[in-house]
């Protein structure tokens, strides 16, 4: 598994950063700044020493599994797995052109490496309480960590997991929470606001940190300390910026949100120039 440092990790997230622009430019469809908003946790995740992963061994039962529930993010998730050597960066330019295995949404039968077929959204955290159960069952130590949307939260079935992972102890399971203020169709504190998360979810029995998601520094902290509790399930409110780091231009293009919307060859040169 990849350990890089502090300062590599935030190259690293510069590199898949580009990466997303440029494949969902590509296809001229996508969900870019649901993408950008979890660059760094994801980031973190693969390449900061939290998951112990092979590609070649894509099944091995013992590797760490992470699961998007927020699936329409799957832009990061295969810019990462690119970058991690799961497959190449030409093969991701591919994205949701016909035929493609990099559709739309991640699709675990055609991609090894995929946890999990996702992007209708509030199952993830249930299938990661599988994984994490049957490894519980199966007597193995590894890890599942579960991202989801601020906008995801609003689904019931997302509760019921919470209920169900303290009834389990699952101190072997992440969920991490990418609160980047805004879903679908507007502000999530508009649409149904279930913030602050952190002492919802506290009562519910779960161990969580709330934290500035796009600062590598506070990420790897708090990565840190989840894997440091082994009692009770744990959580990261991740609160981030919906396409950070180049929310200015979104804004001057009258839609901060810029939600499920690819950038057009121009806004994604001036964002390419922000990221550097
Ligand atoms: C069950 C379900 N309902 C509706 C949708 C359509 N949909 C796709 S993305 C999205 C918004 C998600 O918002 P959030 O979880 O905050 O993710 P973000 O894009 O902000 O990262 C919605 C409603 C869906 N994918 N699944
Ligand atoms: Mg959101």
């Amino acid at each position: 598994m990849p350990e890089l440092s502090l300062d590599e990790l935030k190259d690293k997230a510069k590199v898949i950063r580009r990466l997303i622009i440029r494949i969902t430019t590509e296809a001229g469809s996508g969900h870019p700044t649901s993408s950008l908003s979890a660059a760094d946790v994801v980031t973190a995740l693969y390449f900061g020493g939290f998951m112990a992963y092979d590609p070649q061994k894509p099944h091995d039962p013992d590797r760490d599994r992470f699961i998007l529930s927020k699936g329409h993010a799957c832009p990061v998730l295969y810019s990462a797995m690119a970058e991690a050597g799961y497959f190449s960066t030409d093969d991701i330019m591919t994205l949701r052109k016909l035929g493609s295995p990099w559709e739309g949404h991640p699709n675990m039968r055609r991609l090894p490496g995929i946890e999990a077929s996702t992007g209708s959204l509030g199952q993830g955290l249930s299938l990661g309480i599988g994984h994490a159960l049957a490894g519980k069952m199966d007597g193995r130590d590894y890890h599942t960590y579960v991202m989801l949307g601020d906008g995801e939260m609003d689904e019931g079935q997302v509760w019921e997991a919470l209920a169900s992972a303290h009834k389990y102890a699952l101190g072997n399971l992440t969920a991490i929470i990418d609160q980047n203020g805004y879903q679908q169709t507007g502000a999530t504190k508009d649409v149904l606001d279930l913030t602050e998360f952190q002492p919802k979810i506290e009562a519910f029995g779960w161990h969580v940190q709330t934290i500035a998601g796009n600062d590598m520094d506070a990420v790897v902290t708090a990565l840190k300390a989840a894997r440091g509790i082994s009692d009770q399930p744990t959580c990261i409110v991740s609160q981030t910026q919906k396409g950070y780091p180049v929310v200015p231009l979104l804004e001057a293009e009258g839609d901060p949100n810029y939600h499920g919307k690819p950038f057009s060859k121009k806004l994604a040169e001036a964002a390419l120039a922000i990221i550097g």
